[in-house]
């Protein structure tokens, strides 16, 4: 059975909500980066959240673990295939929500929780939320008005984007969420599956 390594609120979610909306069976193992457990550090030694093991498959990239288990576990409507319309926007939106969006959040929500009092302000805090700002409008002029960001259809995409919107509070960008994206996250976080996941301590 899949573990995976998850804390509340942690990218984890993008794995959980995917094996929910699949009914691929997981268990959970607690992942803490402020306090690691040898297990978790033995699973990812750079102790970031998530981490997954599946036999001897050991995987540390929320969206990497995403296509692994719908290539592995599927087939999956959640997977757009090459010869589908929206395929392009699938696979962008996939690493966006990482690489374009969550990536930029992670020095935010260090400094926003971590540094000393007097540098939680500072320039590189407004150009990572300006960052994060710009590709969210971006994102919601791309949708315009539609209910998901590839193809039509609820994918992986969504799963993958729709965490950063989850997180927005937390990190501190939740007043440059525009309202068509808090709007579409709303709806996709209405699903029974995003709820289970979303309920996993
Ligand atoms: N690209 C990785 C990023 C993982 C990541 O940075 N996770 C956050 C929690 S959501 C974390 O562990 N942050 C602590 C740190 O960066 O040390 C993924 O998508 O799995």
């Amino acid at each position: 059975m899949l573990k995976i390594y998850h804390s509340q609120g942690a990218r984890s979610l993008r794995v959980l909500w995917l094996c929910e909306e699949m009914g691929v069976p997981y268990e959970t193992a607690e992942a803490s980066f402020f306090k690691p457990s040898d297990e978790f550090k033995s699973a990812n030694p750079l102790k970031t959240v998530p981490a997954m093991q599946d036999g001897d498959v050991s995987m540390i990239e929320s969206v990497a673990m995403m296509i692994y288990i719908m290539a592995k576990y599927g087939p999956t409507d959640l997977e757009v295939k090459p010869h589908e319309e929206g395929y392009a926007d699938y696979l962008q939106y996939m690493l966006f929500g990482e690489a374009g969006m969550a990536a930029y959040g992670n020095p935010l929500v260090a400094t926003r929780y971590m540094a000393p009092d007097d540098q939680k302000k500072n320039w590189t805090v407004d150009y990572l939320k300006g960052a994060i700002a710009k590709r969210l409008a971006f994102t919601a002029e791309r949708l315009g008005g539609k209910s998901y960001v590839a193809a039509n259809r609820f994918t992986a995409a969504d799963i993958s984007v729709a965490y950063v919107i989850s997180v927005a509070k937390f990190a501190g960008i939740d007043d440059v969420v525009p309202p068509a994206i808090q709007t579409y996250y709303e709806n996709l976080a209405q699903r029974p599956a995003f709820q289970r996941a979303a309920a996993v301590k």
